[in-house]
C-alpha cells in the first residue's frame, strides 16, 4: 500500500510564498486523492511493484484504462511526494556545496538555471510540471511534462529530483492567473539539501 509523505511542517509554514489553505487542500485533498486512487488501481492490476518501477514500466499494464489510471494517479502520488519533500520554510538561499557548484557549472550560473527552469514552468501549457532530473551518470536534465506525467515515464533513465507543480490547484487561491509570481515565490521554499540528496540517490 502506498502511503503519502508525512509533512514535517505545518500547513502555514510556507507563508507568504505558498498560503496555508492551498497547502492544506493540496495535501489533504489532491495528494490524498491520487494516493487512494493509486492504491485502488494497483489492487485491480494485481501488481506490487514499487512506485519507481511501476511508473518506469507502465506498458506492462495490459488494460488501457487501468494503465491510464495508474499513469495519472501513480504520477500524482510520486510527484506530490517529491514536491512536499523538497520544500521548506527555511529555503530561499541559493544552493551551496557540491550540488550548488554542479548547477553553476552545468548552467553557467544559478540565475541561469533558475531562468531556464522557470521558463519551462511558465511555458507548460495547461496543467503539468517543470522538472530537474538526473540520470545514473549524474547528468542533469531540465524538462516539463503535462498532467501528472514525469520523466520516469519517458524511459530515458532520468529520475526527477525537483519538480515545480504548475497545476492551478498549486497556486490559484493566492496567485490567481499569475503563474509567474508563484514560480518566483516557489524558489523561496526549495529545500536544496533534499534536492542534493535526491541527486545522490538518482546516481545509484
Ligand atoms: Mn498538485
Amino acid at each position: 500500500m502506498f502511503i503519502r509523505y508525512t509533512l514535517p511542517y505545518s500547513y502555514d509554514a510556507m507563508e507568504p510564498h505558498i498560503d496555508a489553505l492551498t497547502m492544506k487542500t493540496h495535501y489533504t485533498k489532491h495528494h490524498a486523492g491520487y494516493t487512494n486512487n493509486l492504491n485502488d488501481a494497483v489492487a485491480k492490476a494485481g501488481t506490487d511493484k514499487d512506485i519507481t518501477s511501476l511508473l518506469s514500466s507502465l506498458d506492462a499494464i495490459s488494460d488501457p484504462a487501468l494503465r491510464q489510471t495508474i499513469r495519472n494517479n501513480g504520477g500524482g502520488y510520486y510527484n506530490h511526494n517529491l514536491y512536499f519533500s523538497t520544500i521548506t520554510p527555511s529555503g530561499g538561499e541559493d544552493p551551496s556545496g557540491a550540488f550548488g557548484n554542479l548547477l553553476k557549472s552545468e548552467f553557467g550560473s544559478f540565475a541561469d538555471f533558475k531562468d531556464k527552469l522557470s521558463a519551462l514552468a511558465l511555458g507548460q501549457f495547461g496543467s503539468g510540471w517543470a522538472w530537474l532530473s538526473a540520470d545514473k551518470d549524474g547528468k542533469l536534465l531540465l524538462s516539463s511534462t503535462p498532467n501528472q506525467d514525469n520523466p520516469l515515464m519517458e524511459g530515458k533513465g532520468y529520475t526527477p529530483i525537483l519538480g515545480i507543480d504548475v497545476w492551478e490547484h498549486a497556486y490559484y487561491l493566492k496567485y490567481k492567473n499569475l503563474r509567474g509570481e508563484y514560480v518566483k515565490a516557489f524558489f523561496n521554499v526549495i529545500n536544496w539539501d533534499e534536492v542534493a540528496k535526491n541527486y545522490e540517490k538518482a546516481k545509484k
